[in-house]
Parts: structure tokens; C-alpha cells; sequence
């Protein structure tokens, strides 16, 4: 069987990866309707060496292409105001947005996770997708926690400037050229709160009430709805000038002690999860080696030099795919298998 399949967000960055990711993966498609703001609409998209127009996001829009699939991947208001359009209209919205994540009536799913929660999408035809720096994470907690049961988990972020979509690469491509020119006293901040070309930002999104930022606050609570227990989580989320893949220091407590050995092994056999831990040859995860795959890394691998219960590791993926298009494009292939 073929489908109908939508992506709102055509012409921005996770929508460009989406078009990649469906073609690398052969996904099944009848028809492929690219969908962005009146601003784009007329430009075109490359699907399988075919051209497709893009078409301007409107309420009927998904009834009128008969809409099977819809990914959505525009920011959450949109997916606020069209998600429930696209499920009225038949379709299963896969949303990349943070819109509706903690509705407790949405699925929040990471198919090497928790592949069965996608059976709940009947509620409300909408399926979230997780903030990508919490995809990365919890596909290396959930094998973990499995075997040692995870009490507590402290992460850092080091988060590449595309997670604020096109307009921070370009923010921080016209920084580095107006280095350059000698003009970066006079460079264009607006994407971020502060220059971002040679400096690293510890304020990703808005702050909250708690002092932590929203950013922080994803990763805190969607784990803890993913991997179905209320274990203790903090974070801190970092912009850092790098383009593309987000990188994390993540210490785990355990509720027993831990083997490393055997920490390893399992990360091993975790699916899509690759261990790259070789210190002595220069070899661990790092943005340059991980963007343009599919795979999240994990490295650095180590116990805590006071308690034997506590694990310490270095996970790097890249965002766009791992943290978001991928992720989407193999909820959307679960979908199929067990509903489709
Ligand atoms: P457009 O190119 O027409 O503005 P990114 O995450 O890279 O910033 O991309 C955001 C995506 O969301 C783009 O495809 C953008 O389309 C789309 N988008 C933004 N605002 C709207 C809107 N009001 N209606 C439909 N799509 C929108
Ligand atoms: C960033 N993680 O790196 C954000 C982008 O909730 O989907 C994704 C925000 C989200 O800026």
C-alpha cells in the first residue's frame, strides 16, 4: 500500500531532511504534497529526481489531497491551528512541534523506546515526535535503565545552531563572514540572545518560572513520559557555534552498582545506537562525524571516580535527522506496520 503523505513545513530545515530521509528509506508514497506559508508557495522540492510545488498551508488543504500521512514541522502554533484539521480530515499527524507532546491523550514516541504508545494515536490522530536533545538521550537511557534502573540523570547540551531551524545557521554563517570583513562588532544578532560565532550560550528558548529554560524543561519531562517513570532529571541546555548534530555529557545513577563492562555491551546491541570508545586512538562521538546519519554515538564511557552506582558518557547525533525527521519518518513506518 501507498499513501497520501503531507509535510508541512516543506521548505524549512527538518522539511528539507524529511523529503532526504523518505527517499533514502523508500518510504511508501502515493502522492507527496510539500506544504510552507503563501511566501513559498510556487517554489519547488525534489523528491526521487521528480519536482513537486509547494502549496500554501490552508485548512482544507489536507481533504482536498486526501491527506493519508501529514508530518508537521513548522513551529507549534501552526501545528496548534492545522494539526486537528489534518486529523479531521482522515490523517495521521506526525507533529514535530513541542504543541503537543504532554497531552496526555498524544503518544510521545521513539520507536527503539516505546514503539507501543504509537497505539494510542487513535485519540486524537496526532502522534509527537520529541524535542530532539531528549531523542538522542533517551535512546541510550531506555537499554540502560532496562538493565540497571536508572534513579537519576544529569545532563549538559551542546546544541548546533540548526535546532533553531535555517535562520540560526544563517545567523551564525553571517557572523563568521563579518569576522572576517572585520565588521563583527556591528554583526546581526537576533536569532540568538547573543552573539553566537566564537562564543557558547547557556539559554536555549525562554526561561521559566523554575529558573530553568523551557529547553531544559522539555528534555526533564518528555523523558520521564517516554520511558514511563518519574526518575529525577536536570538539565542544562547550551548553544554552541556548532552547524549541525547536538552533542551531550550525561551522568546516570543507578540504583545499584554498575558494571561498565557490561554498560557497554548493552549500549552495543541497542538499536540504532553506536558505541565509539577507542580514547587511546582519538576515536569517541563528535558532531563532524556524526551529521548525515542515522545513528545516534556514544562514547567516553566511564564510572564515576567516587560512587560505583554512577556512569558518565558523551552522546552526540545529528539533530535534524536522529532528532527529527528520522525519528518522524520511522514513527510514520511503525505507524504503517501496526495500523496502517
Ligand atoms: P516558509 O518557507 O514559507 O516560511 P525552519 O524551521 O527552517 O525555520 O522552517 C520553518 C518552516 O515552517 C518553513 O517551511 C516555513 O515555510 C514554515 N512556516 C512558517 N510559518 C508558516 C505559516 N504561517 N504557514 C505555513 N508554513 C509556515
Ligand atoms: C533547539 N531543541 O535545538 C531545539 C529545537 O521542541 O522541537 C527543537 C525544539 C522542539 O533549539
Amino acid at each position: 500500500k501507498t499513501y497520501n503523505v503531507a509535510v508541512v513545513g516543506a521548505t524549512g530545515a527538518v522539511g528539507e531532511e524529511l523529503f532526504r530521509v523518505m527517499e533514502e528509506m523508500d518510504f511508501p508514497i502515493k502522492n507527496l504534497i510539500p506544504l510552507a506559508s503563501a511566501r513559498s508557495a510556487g517554489e519547488e522540492v525534489e523528491f526521487k529526481g521528480k519536482a513537486y510545488k509547494v502549496i500554501e498551508l490552508t485548512e482544507e488543504v489536507f481533504e482536498k489531497y486526501e491527506v493519508e500521512i501529514a508530518f508537521f514541522s513548522a513551529g507549534g502554533n501552526i501545528s496548534a491551528h492545522f494539526a486537528t484539521h489534518a486529523a479531521e480530515a482522515g490523517a495521521v499527524v506526525i507533529d514535530n512541534t513541542s504543541h503537543f507532546r504532554m497531552d496526555p491523550s498524544v503518544p510521545l514516541v521513539v520507536p527503539e523506546c516505546n514503539p507501543d504508545a504509537i497505539g494510542q494515536w487513535k485519540e486524537k490522530g496526532i502522534i509527537a515526535n520529541p524535542n530532539c536533545s531528549t531523542i538522542q538521550m533517551v535512546q541510550v537511557l531506555k537499554p540502560l535503565d532496562d538493565v540497571f534502573n536508572i534513579t537519576r540523570v544529569d545532563v549538559s547540551t551542546y546544541q548546533a545552531v540548526s535546532g533553531a531551524g535555517k535562520a540560526g545557521m544563517e545567523e551564525l554563517v553571517h557572523q563568521l563572514k563579518d569576522f572576517f570583513a572585520f565588521k563583527l562588532d556591528e554583526t546581526q544578532i537576533e536569532t540568538f540572545a547573543h552573539q553566537i560565532a566564537f562564543n557558547v550560550i547557556p539559554h536555549i528558548d525562554v526561561f521559566m518560572e523554575n529558573d530553568y529554560t523551557k529547553e531544559e524543561m522539555k528534555m526533564v519531562n518528555e523523558t520521564q513520559k517516554i520511558l514511563g517513570k518519574t526518575m529525577e532529571i536536570s538539565a542544562t541546555c547550551v548553544r554552541v557555534p556548532v552547524i549541525r548534530s547536538h552533542s551531550e555529557s550525561i551522568t546516570i545513577h543507578f540504583a545499584n552498582d554498575v558494571n561498565v563492562e557490561k554498560a557497554i555491551q548493552v549500549l552495543k546491541e541497542a538499536k540504532n545506537v553506536v558505541v565509539q570508545d577507542e580514547p587511546e586512538k582519538n576515536i569517541y562521538p563528535m558532531p563532524i562525524t556524526a551529521s548525515d546519519t542515522d545513528l545516534t554515538y556514544v562514547g567516553r564511557i566511564r564510572k564515576d571516580i567516587n560512587r560505583s552506582n554512577v556512569l558518565h558518557l558523551w552522546c552526540v547525533a545529528d539533530q535534524i535527522r536522529v532528532g527529527a525527521a528520522t525519528n518522524a519518518v520511522r514513527i510514520a513506518q511503525r505507524w504503517i506496520e501496526q495500523e496502517g
